[in-house]
């Protein structure tokens, strides 16, 4: 079953439209156009399933959400922890903060299970995993559910299940 994080923080009701940021890439490879893409994928599961819309914006500073990719610690007391570990961490409504550790083998854009880089890990299944966490989800006890508290290397999970579902509809 899917969960909130206590109290069942979410972005109030008259907030429907979310913008996003990527502002901090300068700690990863990958490039500005395939980031977009991948996190526009993934918030698209999300508005999907509810009456949320999200948009990137170039701009921080109108953004609702940030998401950017840091190497150790990096300012919130939450360091990141090299290869593997922590993959990403993101704060309940209505901080928006997303960040992920620059030091993982990210892969955007290509076959996860067709890397030969170990330890490789999909972007965009972190990223749905983390925009749940951005709406208020916490985690869920449902193995399938996005939601759940651990994924495999080398494998992508991108698809809300039906318990995954019901939560965010169950917010908003
Ligand atoms: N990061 C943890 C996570 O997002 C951070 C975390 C631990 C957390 N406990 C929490 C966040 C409680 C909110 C509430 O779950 S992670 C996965 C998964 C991580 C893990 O790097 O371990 C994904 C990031 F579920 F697959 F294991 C993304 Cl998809
Ligand atoms: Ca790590
Ligand atoms: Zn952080
Ligand atoms: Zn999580």
């Amino acid at each position: 079953l899917y969960a909130y994080f206590p109290g069942g923080p979410m972005w109030p009701p008259f907030r429907r439209d979310l913008r996003y940021a990527i502002t901090a890439t300068s700690a990863t490879s990958i490039d500005r156009a395939t980031l977009s893409a991948v996190f526009a994928r993934a918030f698209s599961r999300w508005a999907a399933a509810t009456n949320l819309r999200f948009e990137e914006t170039a701009s921080a500073s109108d953004a609702d959400i940030t998401i950017g990719f840091y190497a150790g610690s990096h300012g919130d007391g939450e360091p990141f922890d090299g290869p593997l570990g922590t993959l990403a961490h993101a704060f309940s409504p209505t901080d928006g903060r997303f960040h992920l550790d620059a030091a993982e083998a990210w892969v955007a854009g290509s076959d996860v299970s067709r890397s030969s880089t170990p330890g490789a890990v999909d972007l965009e299944s972190v990223a749905v995993h983390e925009i749940g966490h951005l709406l208020g989800l916490g985690h869920s006890s449902v193995p399938d559910a996005i939601m759940y508290p651990t994924i495999r290397t080398g494998t992508r999970k991108v698809e809300l299940v039906a318990d995954d579902v019901q939560g965010i509809q169950s917010l908003y």
